[in-house]
């Protein structure tokens, strides 16, 4: 076998294989919902609620900027509508501690699953209610 011939076969195997290669990694990454990427961390395709709750305290950490350990509405960027606000801030304060937060992410995490499986799968996280969960926690 010559130097060139065993290039042209090294170069012909990586021709063929490339196009296996592609279609492989497609393969293994299915379109998976943003926030189910971002937060599933067990990869089960699921978001369950220690999940969401990992995720909405690792955001709460981000957005809680003047560490004052309360979101108000200039931190919650809009996450949280007045109304909602009002509901979820029982001390009335117009801040979210953290514990707050927390609840109103749970809150929002079962109004989410309306079959109670305990586990929001992408169907469920594009709803209404699973996108108002979404912000709490990205
Ligand atoms: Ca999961
Ligand atoms: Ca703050
Ligand atoms: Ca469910």
């Amino acid at each position: 076998m010559t130097a060139s011939f065993r290039k042209a076969a090294l170069l012909t195997a990586l021709l063929a294989a490339a196009p296996l290669a592609l279609s492989a990694q497609a393969l293994a990454k299915p379109k998976t919902d943003r926030t189910i990427a971002a937060v599933d961390t067990d990869s089960d395709g699921t978001i369950d609620l220690a999940e969401a709750k990992a995720a909405a305290g690792a955001l709460f950490d981000k957005l809680e900027k003047d560490r004052d350990s309360t979101l108000d509405t200039k931190e919650l960027q809009g996450r949280v509508s007045r109304k909602d606000l009002k509901q979820a801030d029982p001390d009335n304060d117009g801040t979210l501690t953290k514990d707050e937060y927390l609840t109103l992410v749970e809150a929002r995490f079962k109004a989410a699953d309306p079959d109670n499986d305990g586990t929001l799968d992408a169907k469920e996280l594009r709803t209404p209610a699973g996108r108002a969960l979404a912000r709490l926690l990205k």
